[in-house]
């Protein structure tokens, strides 16, 4: 199937052209240009009214014209350059005017109240994307897609949204979709010839259809862990006693002094939170308050919130002090949060290695021991952070990933209503249920490439964008 044939508009169609809506289509700041755009019904010849060149209204579509804008008492604005689109060949498939201006903020924001000046309104965010969903441009899930790539922080999480612009993801459902309508078919025969004692003439074909399709399902729902971590970014958590480095780790790891650093245990008190990317992925690091009891009430909440960020992490890094004698206590802290880390990655590092102790603790058994004052060992724990945040986790950047909860709760409902299909089939229940089960799996499977949506659906997903996209 085409993009266009699943959409709800193909381009053969007419597009259904709405009130002409505009915004300033480039960040705000000062750049050699600025970009607005005007999407929608009889958008050229709105602009045509306030353009002194050329009559926009008779040019050919992709073509760009030289010329002023003016403003109601006919004062020159700026002068730019107009781009005109004809339906259906425009980003949103209705007709659209890009005006390049001068880059600086106030032009932009006269020529836009030009535009507001000719009864044109305002457009919501994300509302040009959500016309080019609506008018069969692309799909739901090309469409969030957009989202991410604009809001991409890392390599790995602009390669997943690529994959999704592209469609592969949409591919995955559709082929689905489409085992689910031969399954749904199979079963409906079996209805229609029921009296005749027909009786699931196919039902171990059946039973191997629906099978494979769960385990597939699975499969893409096994990205989702990858996906999240690509997407947001691996939440990483320096825990230790006071003293232990983890400030100074984290200066050293974003290269400035972002975290207070002395001598004095007990320096954090709140937990501090950076981005930072190594090797295409994004880390959240999070350096906490060492952990120790304590009476001072500030640096308690600080200790109670080291123990949150450990929690909600995906990655932990426990930092010892090899300077200082392991003591017992030491010994069962870490044991107790290797233990409760579960299945999140636990990483043991040894710091201050420059000034360690002679005596090697043969009791502990360190991933890495670093110094992170003389940048000891810090490429080794980069590369040992990325191995161990994606562990088991088969990634390269042209798999196809799941990467928004919306797409991992519409499939695993899926997989749900298909494994009780199975049930139905095995308990040799009637045809009628199964087909209920299935039709719901497709219904299901449909809400992420926007077959099936409904108004908070779409009101959540295009409220992520910015105004102007
Ligand atoms: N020699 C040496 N000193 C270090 C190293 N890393 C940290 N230090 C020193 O150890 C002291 C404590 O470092 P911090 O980074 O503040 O320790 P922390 O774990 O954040 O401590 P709290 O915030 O109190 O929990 C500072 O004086 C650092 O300069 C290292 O690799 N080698
Ligand atoms: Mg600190």
């Amino acid at each position: 199937m085409t993009k266009q044939e699943a959409s709800p508009n193909t381009e053969e169609q007419d597009i259904n052209q709405k009130e002409p809506i505009t915004a300033i289509a480039t960040p705000v700041g000062e750049g050699g240009i600025a970009v607005i755009r005007v999407s929608g019904k009889n958008a050229i010849a709105k602009v045509n009214e306030a353009f002194r060149g050329k009559d926009l209204t008779k040019q050919n579509s992709h073509t760009v014209h030289f010329g002023n804008i003016v403003n109601k008492n006919d004062n020159v604005v700026d002068e730019v350059l107009v781009t005109l689109f004809h339906s259906p060949k425009s980003y949103t498939g209705e007709e659209t005017v890009e005006i390049s201006c001068h880059g600086g903020v106030l032009v932009t924001q006269a020529v836009l109240e030009v535009m507001l000046e000719l009864g044109i309104r305002s457009a919501e965010p994300g509302e040009f994307t959500q016309r080019a969903f609506l008018n069969g441009k692309m799909e739901l899930s090309q469409a969030e897609a957009v989202a991410d790539l604009i809001h991409a922080k890392s390599q790995k999480a602009m390669d997943a949204a690529h994959q999704q612009l592209e469609g592969q993801l949409g591919e995955h459902i559709k082929q689905f979709r489409q085992q689910i309508i031969d399954a749904t078919a199979m079963v409906e025969l079996e209805l229609d010839f029921v009296e005749e004692d027909v009786e699931f003439a196919d039902k171990e074909e059946l039973e191997r259809l629906l099978k494979e399709l769960d385990e597939e399902i699975d499969n893409l729902l096994a990205t989702y862990e990858t996906g999240r971590l690509v997407k947001h970014g691996v939440r990483t958590v320096f825990i230790g006693l006071p003293n232990a480095g983890k400030s100074t780790l984290l200066n050293t790891l974003v290269g400035k002094e972002r975290a207070i650093v002395t001598d004095i245990a007990g320096t954090t008190r709140d937990t501090i939170d950076v981005d930072w990317s190594y090797d295409g992925l994004r880390f959240k690091l999070t350096d906490t308050a060492g952990l120790r009891d304590t009476e001072d009430v500030i640096e308690a909440e600080g200790v109670k919130r080291s123990q949150e960020a450990f929690e909600k992490a995906d990655l932990a890094v426990y930092l010892k002090d090899l300077s200082k004698e392991l003591t017992q206590e030491e010994r069962e802290d870490i044991a107790q949060f290797q233990k409760s880390a579960g299945d999140t990655p636990f990483v043991l590092i040894g710091t201050k290695n420059d000034i360690a102790l002679d005596i090697e603790d043969e009791r502990m058994d360190y991933d890495l021991k670093i110094s992170a004052l003389e940048g000891g060992k810090i490429d080794d724990l980069k590369k040992l952070m990325k191995q161990r945040a994606l562990e088991n986790k088969e990634y390269d950047s042209s798999s196809l990933l799941v990467t928004s909860s919306r797409h991992r709760d519409a499939l695993q409902n899926a997989q749900e209503n298909v494994r009780s299909a199975l049930q139905a089939l095995d308990q040799g229940m009637t045809g009628d249920f199964l087909s209920i089960d299935l039709r719901s799996a497709l219904k299901d499977l449909g809400t992420i490439t926007g077959e099936i949506t409904t108004e908070d659906i779409l009101d959540s997903i295009f409220s992520r964008f910015c105004i102007g996209k």
